[in-house]
């Protein structure tokens, strides 16, 4: 799954795509590079990110989603009802939910949409004040069951869970659910697991004086490395910015020998 962030404040490539005419480039190139997916969001959740307006978020998606689904399957990155709907008209075809609360939009849509739920503790804005659980592992895998159960009973016909790495966690509480992977796929529903470029990986780097995390454009290998962990625990996809590089990993993981 191929990120493509129609924002001005995301926090690797905030403002990069945010006209459309480059943002549906940068769609086409993920798909060039072999994305199965192109993730196309209109609101940054990464930590401390302000909310926006739905019509502005729908705005910002529409378009680039008409644009790019006749050329890839598109899900939709939202938290918002209304952008979901709008999102699904103009052709996506995948909700990816960080919200893990509009599979009522999804099974009003019918066959062939899915749902991407997500766990997250808390709001993007304050998220990563101080997030706490007894046992992360087995919190985030139960959320994750009932909600894909309630959504496979409302008709969803295809659901998938992630853990929501960066997501109200602390670093120890992200790596636990990587470490853990395989309670997730041993749920049965399909797992999705995005570590790209995220914060965790800057400060796994950072120089052992523990200054200087390492910036977003400088963590390739560490999210080729964590996505390649997912892929082997059985992960069936990952999110990822750098695709090129991710799907060679997935490539090797899965042993193929082109001859
Ligand atoms: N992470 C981000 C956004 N959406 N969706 C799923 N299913 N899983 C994730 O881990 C996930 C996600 C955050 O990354 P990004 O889109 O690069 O940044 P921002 O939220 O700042 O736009």
């Amino acid at each position: 799954m191929g990120v493509l962030n129609v924002t001005p404040d995301s926090f690797s490539d905030g403002g990069r795509y945010l006209d459309q005419g480059a943002a549906v480039a940068h769609g086409l190139a993920l798909v060039a590079e072999g994305a199965a997916v192109v993730d196309v969001g209109g609101e940054s959740t990464r930590p401390g990110a302000e909310p926006v307006d739905v019509d502005e978020e729908r705005r910002r998606v529409v378009p680039v989603i008409e644009a790019l689904a006749p050329h890839v399957r598109v899900s939709v990155d939202t938290r918002h009802a209304a952008v979901a709907e709008a999102a699904l008209a103009a052709g996506a075809t995948l909700v990816n939910d960080v919200s893990a609360s509009l599979h009522e939009v999804v099974a009003a849509a019918g066959r062939g949409v899915g749902w991407v739920a997500m766990h997250m503790q808390g709001d993007p804005r304050t998220m990563q004040e101080a997030p706490r659980y007894d046992d992360v592992v087995s919190e985030v895998r139960d959320f994750l069951v009932a909600r894909a159960t309630v959504a496979a009973s409302a008709g969803v016909e295809e659901v998938w869970v992630d853990p929501g790495i960066g997501f109200g966690k602390t670093d120890e509480h992200n790596l636990a659910l990587l470490a853990h992977l395989d309670t997730l796929v041993a749920t049965g529903f399909p797992v999705v697991v995005g570590t790209s470029r995220k914060g965790f990986l800057g400060r796994l780097l950072a120089s052992s004086d523990g200054t200087d995390a390492v910036g977003t454009d400088d963590r390739l290998e560490g999210s080729i490395a964590t996505a390649t962990w997912a892929m082997w625990q059985g992960a069936g996809m990952v999110r990822a910015h750098d695709v090129r590089a991710t799907v060679h990993a997935a490539r090797v993981v899965a042993g193929e020998i082109e001859r």
